[in-house]
């Protein structure tokens, strides 16, 4: 412990002389052809909030990033005991109280841990730093892929030895050895916090499925139902002899997405197919096992699936015994409404809603695909229904790739996505998203075990959410869409009032100590 702390010291020790006086929160804008601007990062220099200070009694702590300007500028100003005259207001309620939330983080696809891969060690650090460390975005929840995704660089699964259904050439890849396992080991090393890692699976081999494809529209063969869960708690032992200790799993990711020529690796679980190869596979091999208390979060796909995919399983203890909770993705939270959410926490409130996979397209410029660099519409769209998503009991919420290249890759299905972070290891660079900063807004301010509560806003262009920390700390995160500065007032419990302008186009995070 003592060690990892100097260490710390000298490297921002190093960091000030390198990069001073610019030191701590100032970003090294890029501008390309987008609404707002990257902060780019190299071996030498990188911004960083670095570890926020507790406000000082009477004071609170401001937070701001904006399309024109910040990223994540402290400011500070007087807690008063009335509200201004401001147009907009949020009325924050700690008596309210609702869930305790999990945490924020990403995915080491093997896309991502390639573009980690392909930086110097020094800019590589500094990636680490951003996500990981104290000074950084403190994510503390990885998900990694069980096999290969459509964010590989080819396809594959951890035996796709034709009918080896007693798995003798089932073995970890060199995807799990070069590119999850030693940059989650270094995510862990990082992180301050206890980092939570769960894998999902996108498709079993080849040959145990009905097409014999790791795409299109296949399933799970009956007979192979024991097999595969074999190969599941073969990852969980793998993983922990590699010294990674799991929390969590989704049997399966996006289980229905099913259409003609799906070029995606995948695999069709109907809802009550998936309860019986849960309760009667599954389960009781992991707990057989001893992987009893990995974390099983079903469904792991669109709200639209929500609550009718999780519906048989919870309808049956023996099915329900072995889940944990319920994974969300995030393609669709346009155009369904949060109230499914309600809906399926209503089914049984002792599981818990996370968020687990979100993430943009590429977009089409005049020599093809690529990632927009510096689109604040991005992070502001991920902002507002990261906020939503909290405010309808998600524990926390997690992106897909934590980095891609400038084109938005690699993945084998010739596709291309955006990311929060995009590397450039032609010129050994990184950029860092609006997106990056819309989650930093929460990821560092929303801490494991903090509780949620009440925060209602009266202009339909102000989202917010808060949290009560175990010392009577509120932290507060408040989305401003509108083009103009808004004047707000916040109301904490009626008593203790922020009054602040908030900048046009912006995210903002409060920090309100106790009484
Ligand atoms: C990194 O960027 C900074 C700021 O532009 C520059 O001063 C420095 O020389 C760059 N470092 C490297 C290794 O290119
Ligand atoms: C990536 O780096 C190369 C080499 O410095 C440069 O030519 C290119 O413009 C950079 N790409 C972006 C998107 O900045
Ligand atoms: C790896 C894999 O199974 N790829 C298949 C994806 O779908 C196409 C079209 O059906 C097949 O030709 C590929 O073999």
């Amino acid at each position: 412990m003592m060690s990892k702390f100097r260490q710390r010291l000298l490297f921002a020790a190093l960091f000030v002389f390198a990069c001073s006086p610019e030191v701590n929160g100032h970003c090294w804008e890029r501008t390309y052809d987008q609404d707002s601007f990257v902060c780019f990062c190299n071996a030498t220099c990188c911004d960083e909030p670095g570890i926020l200070a507790a406000p000082e009694a009477g004071t609170f702590a401001h937070y701001v990033s904006d399309r024109a300007e910040f990223r994540i500028e402290a400011f500070t100003g007087p807690i008063e005991d009335a509200a201004g005259s401001a147009p907009a207001s949020v009325a924050v309620d700690t008596t309210q109280t609702y869930q305790t939330i999990l945490g924020f983080g990403g995915a080491y696809t093997d896309a991502a841990g390639e573009n980690f891969n392909s930086l110097s060690p020094e800019t590589k650090e500094w990636l680490n730093r951003a996500y990981w460390s104290s000074e950084g975005n403190e994510y503390n929840i990885i998900r990694i892929t069980i096999g290969g995704s459509d964010c590989s660089s080819r396809p594959y699964t951890l035996d796709d030895v034709e009918g080896d259904v007693e798995l003798v050439h089932w073995s970890l890849q060199p995807e799990d050895y070069n590119y999850k396992i030693p940059n989650v080991k270094e995510a862990i090393r990082m992180s301050n916090e206890e980092v939570l890692v769960f894998g999902s699976p996108w498709s079993p081999p080849a040959w145990m499925k009905s097409n014999n494809m790791l795409n299109g529209t296949g399933y799970l063969l009956r007979e192979n139902w024991q097999p595969y869960a074999n190969y599941i708690v073969k990852w969980a032992q793998a993983y922990q002899r590699e010294g990674i200790p799991l929390w969590g799993l989704t049997p399966q990711n996006e289980p229905l997405d099913q259409q003609e020529e799906w070029v995606i690796n995948a695999c069709r679980w109907y809802p009550d197919e998936m309860r019986d190869w849960i309760r009667d596979y599954l389960g009781p091999s992991l707990v057989a096992a001893g992987f009893g208390g990995l974390k099983m979060m079903n469904d792991d796909f669109n709200r639209e699936t929500l609550p009718y995919y999780v519906e048989p399983c919870f309808a049956d203890p023996d099915c329900s015994k072995f889940v944990d909770g319920v994974a969300v993705h995030w393609y669709s939270d346009d155009f369904y409404p949060p109230e499914l959410l309600l809906e399926t926490r209503d089914l049984d409130p002792s599981k818990f809603l996370l968020y687990t996979e979100a993430s943009n397209p590429a977009v089409r410029g005049p020599d093809g695909l690529y990632a927009p660099l510096g689109n604040w519409e991005r992070g502001e769209h991920y902002l507002r229904n990261i906020i939503e998503a909290l405010n309808y009991y998600s524990v926390g919420w997690v992106d897909w790739n934590l980095a891609l290249d400038v084109y938005g890759t690699p993945q084998w299905i010739g596709d291309h996505l955006d990311a929060a972070v995009i590397v450039n290891a032609t010129a050994d660079e990184f950029y860092k998203q609006p997106m990056f900063y819309a989650l930093a807004h929460v990821s560092k301010f929303f801490k494991r075990g903090d509780v949620r509560v009440d925060a209602i806003p009266t202009l339909d262009t102000i989202k917010a959410a808060a949290v009560l920390k175990d010392d009577g700390t509120v932290a507060v995160v408040v989305l401003n869409m509108a083009e103009e500065p808004t004047g707000l007032s916040i109301s904490v419990d009626g008593t203790r009032f922020i009054n602040v302008d908030l900048e046009a186009k912006s995210f903002n995070s409060f920090l309100v100590p106790p009484a």
